[in-house]
This record gives structure tokens, sequence and C-alpha cells, in this order.
């Protein structure tokens, strides 16, 4: 045994008596554990070593095509009371839940390997670290962790005899019967045998049947976010679904942006912009998740707790996000993307022509086949460190203090390009009150537009009540060091049916107007949503994009908000009487200047 922890052991051995799999491995985290699984996986047919002198050390997987995505609606927060749990999360009786799930784990793992992992989220041994152990049955997963997370014997070694982990349980829900093999498919459970549950109260996390993204790699969603949500409410921190950057400024000035976008909605790209901005430099410090603690200066000091990039394919090009493309050169995983003749991968708008190749549910494909060739929520799975941009300080356990926080989502219509808070209690309810058209990182979204509170709506543990007045005493806590909130929109689009703004590194303008906001030396007027640039404080010189069309995105409509008075009402109703005071003080003030 790898540790004398005795609770970890005595967990792992009633996992193991439970699960009964043919074997236990402990996951070491070396390069050597790495090939010798994808080696496994390369010859039991899930995955495809990419041809070496394209894309080195990297390969592909396709995933059934029913596990494609997290699923919302089999996701729960067990917590005692459903209240805890709030309008916004499923919520089954832990005691009930367990039952169910015990009955699906017997034996669940026969005929497989039950895997534990010990990783950390965020560098080893730092104060901000936590630790997780995850029990999974998946080979796939163990090799994705490798990348997303910190494993192996270190982690152990700062666990000691008796230090506190959060114990992570996960199988793809399919034993294999004596001789049976997956026979190179993935292996998954049917929808309604999913369950993707959080039991906040005992920092204790449960997966079963879905081998996928969020909902396998429970270092993630589950762990840094759902699990530290709650525990960063009752500890005084902030766990949030936020990129992290670095912007400098020509005089060499720092700024530290953190942005919360529904998925799929921008965040990697947000946070590896290239700025087209004369003399303007951006390095990345994380791309998905940020944990917040207010340092011993009183500013908002943010780390990245993952080690790796897992991110949307379709859509990524060297014209997108060149510095995604530049990170995923090598020892990277790709799962649900095209297979092309001479071994390498491809996916839609990669802005790369190819006449023929294998799709993602593994037939032959080409441009004319009337499908899609990778699945819309592909993704790679890259280390950190391997992106050109990725800051110096990204695994300084001290964290980087944050200057700006922005909010946003996708909206054709209505929502202006930027817009900035009067002051942080309405910046609170303009990230509480975000909306976004659904994207394919959820199977189950159904709504044309959705209420996505801080981009937190399918991760926030607990009562979004009480999450939101989380955010109330915490802006209290920071008082003058707190970051200016903005919010914005990259996805207005015209009749015809195109982007308005041109997006990508152009966001670069608007955030070097946030900057000066800052700093006192831009320029702003009052409109009924917030603080808005006018059309002269937006640089848009070198644009394909025309004064007139800028106007339009700038634009704020009453009457469009007005028009949506009613779901805003339907939404903040569902709070009821945990519904913070002064959420309730901004609707009120936010309708009296619509009205005006
Ligand atoms: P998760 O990993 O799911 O949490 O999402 P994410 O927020 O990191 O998503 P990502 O950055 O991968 O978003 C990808 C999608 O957003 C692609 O469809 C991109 O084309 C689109 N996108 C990103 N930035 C822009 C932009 O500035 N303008 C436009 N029009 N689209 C953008
Ligand atoms: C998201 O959906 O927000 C993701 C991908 O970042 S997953 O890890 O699958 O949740
Ligand atoms: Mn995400």
């Amino acid at each position: 045994m790898p540790t004398k922890h005795k609770k970890l052991l005595a967990w792992v051995e009633e996992i193991r008596q439970m699960v009964k799999p043919d074997q236990v491995v402990w996951a070491d985290g070396t390069k050597e554990e790495y090939d010798r699984l994808m080696d496994e996986m390369v010859e039991s047919g899930l995955a495809v070593r990419l041809n070496d002198s394209k894309r080195p050390n990297s390969f592909l997987f396709r995933s059934d095509p029913s596990d494609v995505a997290r699923v919302e609606d089999r996701t729960y927060i067990a917590s005692r009371t459903q209240d805890a749990a709030g309008p916004t999360n499923n919520w089954i009786d832990p005691v009930e839940l367990k039952a169910t799930m015990r009955e699906l784990y017997d034996g669940c793992m026969r005929g497989r390997t039950m895997f534990v992992i010990p990783f950390s989220m965020g560098p080893i041994g730092s104060p901000i670290a936590k630790v997780g152990i995850e029990i999974t049955d998946s080979p796939y997963v163990v090799v994705n962790m490798h990348i997303m997370t910190r494993v192996g014997q270190a982690v152990l070694d700062t666990l000691g005899e008796d230090g506190q982990f959060i114990p992570c349980l996960h199988s793809v829900g399919k034993p294999l019967g004596p001789g049976e093999s997956d026979n190179g498919q993935w292996p998954c459970a049917p929808i309604e045998q999913k369950y993707i549950a959080h039991f906040p109260e005992e920092n204790l996390i449960w997966s079963y049947g879905s081998g996928y993204g969020g909902n396998a790699l429970l270092g993630k969603k589950c762990l840094a976010l759902r699990i530290a949500s709650a525990l960063a409410r009752r500890e005084g921190w902030m766990a949030e679904h936020m990129l992290i950057l670095r912007l400098t400024n020509p005089e060499g000035k720092q700024f530290h942006i953190a942005a919360a976008f529904p998925s799929a909605c921008g965040k990697t790209n947000l946070a590896m912009l290239i700025p087209t901005v004369e003399g303007w430099n951006c390095e990345c410090i994380g791309d998905d998740i940020a944990w917040m603690k207010i340092g011993p200066d009183g500013t908002l000091r943010a780390i990245n707790p993952e080690a790796g990039f897992f991110g949307v394919a379709p859509g990524t090009s060297y014209k997108s996000n060149p510095m995604a493309m530049d990170t995923i050169v090598k020892n990277s995983i790709f799962t649900n993307c095209v297979l092309t003749d001479d071994g390498d991968i491809w996916w839609e708008d990669m802005n790369v022509d190819i006449d023929h190749g294998i799709d993602w549910k593994g037939n032959e494909w080409t441009p004319k086949s009337g499908t899609p060739g990778a699945h819309p929520n592909a993704r790679f799975t890259t280390p950190a460190a391997q992106c050109p941009i990725i800051c110096d300080d990204w695994e300084d356990p001290a964290g980087v203090p944050i200057d700006i926080f922005i909010f946003g989502g996708r909206r054709t219509k209505v929502m202006p390009l930027v817009h900035e808070s009067f002051d942080w209690d309405h910046g609170v309810f303009m990230g509480a009150t975000a909306a976004s058209e659904p994207t394919a990182a959820a199977l189950d979204v159904k709504k044309k537009l959705r209420r996505d509170p801080m981009a937190m709506l399918p991760f926030c543990g607990y009562n979004i009540g009480d999450y939101w007045q989380h955010w109330f005493e915490m802006g209290d806590k920071l008082g003058d060091k707190a970051p200016k909130i903005f919010y914005v929109n990259w996805f207005r689009k015209n009749d015809q049916g195109k982007f308005i703004w041109p997006g990508f590194g152009e966001n670069s303008r608007i955030l070097k107007w946030m900057c000066e906001r800052v700093d006192g030396t831009a320029e702003a007027i009052e409109t009924s949503i917030g603080m808005m640039p006018q059309i002269k404080d937006i640089d848009i010189s070198g644009l394909d994009m025309s004064e007139k069309e800028l106007e339009e995105i700038l634009e704020v409509d009453n009457n469009a908000f007005i028009s949506e008075f009613d779901d805003l009402d339907s939404f903040i109703s569902s709070v009821a009487d945990r519904l913070p005071k002064r959420m309730e003080d901004q609707i009120k003030l936010y309708k009296e200047r619509m009205k005006k």
C-alpha cells in the first residue's frame, strides 16, 4: 500500500467490497503509468494513437453517442433538506439516494480494474489546495486526471496518516461477465441509471453511469465547483466557474481579470486571448475554475485549481484561438473529434480543409456527409503548462489579485456589448440575473434562454439565494478592494444571423476600456442597465464593422428589458424566502430605472 492513512485505506476497502473489481491499482501519476494505460486502451480499440510526426504522444477516443456531455437532469445535490439544495438543483434525500446508488454500485466493477487516484486541486501542499481521492473503473478517467490535476505519491505524502481528503467514487456502470470485454466500445450505463451525486454536508461525491467530462473527471465540476462552493461559503471564500487572466498595459501595469461565462460561451478563448490592441499583453492563468480568498493585503487572490484544459474543440482554430492550437500540439487527448486520413484530428471551424475522415461515431465521413464530423461538445484535454502564454505565476499558491470580474452569456439580441455595474451590489445583481442561450455542453438543456446566475446554475452546490447572499458578504469584506464588475455579450447577431462584434482577439478592445475604468481614465455614461462606453470610447479602427453597427450593439432598449420582466420575476420568485433583501432592493431599483 502506498499510504498508511487508516481512514483512506478503510474507505478504499469498503468500496472494493461493494464494487467487486478484479483488481485494485493505486495510480502513481507517472509517465510509465500513462503510457501503459494508453497502450492497453489502444490495444483494446478504445483509443487511437495519433500520427506521432503530426501530434506526438496524443490520442483520440470516441465515446458512446449517448455519453457526450454533462447530464444536468441526472445531477443531484443530496443535502439533508431540499431547502439547502435550493430551487436550482435536483434533490433526493441522501439516505434514499445512497440506497439507490449502492444497489447500482454493488458488483459494478466486476471484470474491471478499480483505480485509486490521489489528486490535488491546486499545487500540491499549497494551503489553498484540496486533496481528492477518485476511485474509478475507467482508465480513460485516469489518463485525463493525470493531465487535469496533480496525481501521485506526493499527494499521499502530503496527506500523511490523517490528512483530510474528499472521497470521489466513480464507475462507468457497466460490469463485465466472465470472459466478456468492451470490444473497444465506450462503456457507460443508460441515462436512467446515471447519477452524478453530491453530498455537500459530508464532502462526498458519488458518480455512476457516465465516462464523459464533468460527469467522470470528478476533480473538476463535482469537487472544484459543487463541493468547493459549499465549502467556500462555510469558510468565507469563493469557488467560481471563471477563467483567470493577466493583462499588462503598455506602461507595464498589470490587471487581473476573472470572467464567468456559461459552458461553451468563450472562457477558453478569452483566457488565451492575443490582444489586437497595440502594446497590450495577455497571459493565461486558468480557463474554467477560480478559487478565490481574501489575501493578507485585503485583495481577492485567485488560483486555478486545475492543471490542464478540458476545452471545446469545434471552433478552435489558428484564427479564433491560436494559443489553444499551440497548446494541443502534443501530449493531448482528443474525444469525439474526426480522425483524418493522415492520423491527425479535425473538427468543424478548424480552418483546415479535409475531404475525408472518420467521424466521431467511427463512420466514414466527408464534408458532404451532411452531419457534423466532430460532436459539438468534442473536447481536448491538454496540459496547461504547454500553453505558450501560460503566466509564470500560474501555480503561485498566493494567487493573483483580481481587479475585474466579468459576467456574460450568449444573447443574440437585447444585451449590449458591455456595461459596468454602478457598485458591488448592482454587480451581484447583474451576475445573478445573467441569461444565456443553450450550447452543446449539457445534454438536456432545452430552454431557448435560461437564467444562469454567475454561470454557476449547474455548479452551485447549495441554495442559490444563500449563494447570492455570500457574494454580497464577500463584497462587504473586500470593501474598496473589491473588483469592479462588468457584463459582456460577444454574441449579438444581425438580422442575417451574423455576429456583429468580431470577438476573439478583438475583445481586447473592450478589456482595455475596463482597465481604464479601473484606472479612472476612461469615460462612461449612465444608462438604465449600468455605466457604458459611448461610440467614441471604443476604438474600431481596422475592424470590418461600421460605426452604425457599434451603435446598434451599444444600444439599450428599455422596452426589450421590460418585456423580460415576467421571466425575471418567475426566476426570482423561485428563490422564495432565501432571496437576499439586497437582491430584492436591486430588482426594485432596476425596474424603476427601466420605467423612467
Ligand atoms: P466550458 O469549457 O464548457 O466551460 O466553456 P468555455 O466557456 O471555456 O467555452 P469556449 O471558450 O470553449 O467556447 C467556445 C465557443 O464560444 C465556440 O463556439 C467559440 O466559437 C465561441 N466563442 C468564444 N469567444 C467568442 C467570441 O469572442 N465571439 C464569438 N462570436 N464566439 C466566441
Ligand atoms: C462545462 O461544461 O462547463 C465544462 C466541461 O467545462 S465539463 O467538464 O464536461 O463540465
Ligand atoms: Mn466549464
